[in-house]
């Protein structure tokens, strides 16, 4: 499964994001450090089912009407400041724990109502924009520190005959979450001297920046867009690549007026209706978060998740089934499972991701939408429904 971290300073809302994104029930407060040890739990990437181009909806629990929610792990980490690669705040524990995420969700507290050590400020007067690079360079410090720590044993690596500078960066990066193809895409652009003993702090700054790039590609999560200044958006923009304005709480209230059956909403709508009984106070707020879905499409939440899976990392969602006409499993379901897998993948690569042992019996494949053959490396795309005929 993919998994997603939600890293930012303290109080930015990456426990009400997490709350809302999973519907676990975390502490959430307006001082720093409410979270101390992480919390991880299960969200959904939205897209949309195969079962639209059939008759009849399919009755899988995480399809509703068409609109299909995929798992992806989610996780919520404690605070981060600035110098927490020395052990400031919480310390580095918590980088430690970004290490396994495929990517990151940078929670940035837009409306400026918190400080750079995440206390509580007045609307406006901190500067968001001075929060966008801090994870990064905090990350690329961690990095940068672990690798010098090792270099003294590189080094003595190297005195032996068969000694190879690839092989042993390789084995130190893999043993921070790069895998071997992160590290080949980064020795592809890197000049770097063959002595470990020609290393500058430069270099070894610079492998750990890349290595970050490569591994924990991120976007900024611009919350607490109901109370942000517009241009604190605009400026935030500017500032990086891509950035999904949300309210974080917004989603919250949605998710639980849902669930009370005093609205219809699905996670990832840009409106909702409101069909039970409410108090005018209830009213107001809701159409308050309204408001701000009418403004960014939609409160953000399930934006960002699937601005991570779909756009940053690139991924498509595929559909085995064990009968290619009906689209079902051995049970009768409809499109049953749903996996993320990296665009440019194959037949042969989704065998694979449902099971080592289909993977390696794996005989043909057939386009379950198009009824027909497909070769083993054949490119997938979205959506595709695909069987798998194996031998095991
Ligand atoms: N106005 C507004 N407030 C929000 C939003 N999301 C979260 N908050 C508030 O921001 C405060 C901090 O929220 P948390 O989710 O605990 O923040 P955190 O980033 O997990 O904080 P730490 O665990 O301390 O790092 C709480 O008072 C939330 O109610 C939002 O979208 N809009
Ligand atoms: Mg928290």
């Amino acid at each position: 499964m993919l998994s997603l971290a939600l890293a930012g300073k303290p109080n930015a809302g990456k426990s009400t994001f997490y709350t809302a994104a999973t519907m676990a029930d975390v502490e959430v407060g307006n001082y720093p450090f409410t979270t101390i040890d992480a919390n991880r739990g299960v969200s959904y990437a939205r897209t949309e089912c195969p079962c639209l181009s059939r008759e009849t909806r399919c009755d899988s629990g995480n399809c509703r009407d068409g609109k299909r929610y995929v798992p992806v792990e989610l996780y919520d980490v404690a605070g981060l400041v600035p110098g927490a690669h020395e052990g400031r705040g919480l310390g580095n524990q918590f980088l430690d724990e970004l290490t396994d995420a495929d990517a990151i969700l940078h929670v940035v507290d837009a409306a400026g109502a918190t400080n750079a050590e995440g206390e509580p400020v007045e609307v406006g007067e901190h500067d968001p924009v001075e929060d966008v690079h801090f994870i990064e360079e905090e990350m690329d410090q961690w990095l940068t520190a672990i690798i010098s720590r090792n270099w003294e044993s590189i080094e003595r690596q190297s005195r032996s005959p068969d000694f190879d500078i690839d092989d042993a960066l390789l084995d130190m990066l893999t043993g921070v979450g790069a895998t071997e193809a992160d590290v080949a895409a980064v020795f592809r652009g890197l000049e770097y001297p063959e002595d470990p003993l020609g290393w500058t702090d430069e270099t070894r700054t610079q492998l750990a920046t890349d290595i970050r790039a490569q591994t924990k590609p991120q976007i900024v999560v611009a919350n607490k867009a109901d109370i942000a200044p517009d241009e604190n958006i605009d400026r935030l923009r500017e500032a990086t690549e891509v950035v999904i304005p949300a309210t974080a709480d917004g989603e919250l209230a949605l998710r639980r007026a849902a669930e009370a059956g005093i609205i219809e909403y699905d996670p990832g709508d840009d409106s909702f209706d409101i069909v039970g009984d409410i108090s005018d106070q209830q009213r107001d707020g809701l159409e308050r978060i309204r408001e701000v879905m009418e403004t960014y499409d939609g409160t953000g939440i399930q934006q960002a998740t699937n601005a991570v899976v779909y756009d940053l990392l690139d991924h498509i969602t595929v559909y085995p089934v064990e009968n290619e006409t009906r689209w079902t499993d051995g049970q009768d379901t409809v499109l049953p499972d749903a996996f993320l897998l990296p665009a440019g993948s194959t037949p042969l690569d989704l065998a694979y991701a449902v099971h080592t042992d289909i993977g390696d019996g794996y005989v043909h494949a057939v386009d379950a939408r198009e009824g027909r053959r497909i070769s083993e490396d054949h490119e997938l795309t979205e959506g595709d429904v695909i069987k798998i005929v194996s031998t095991n």
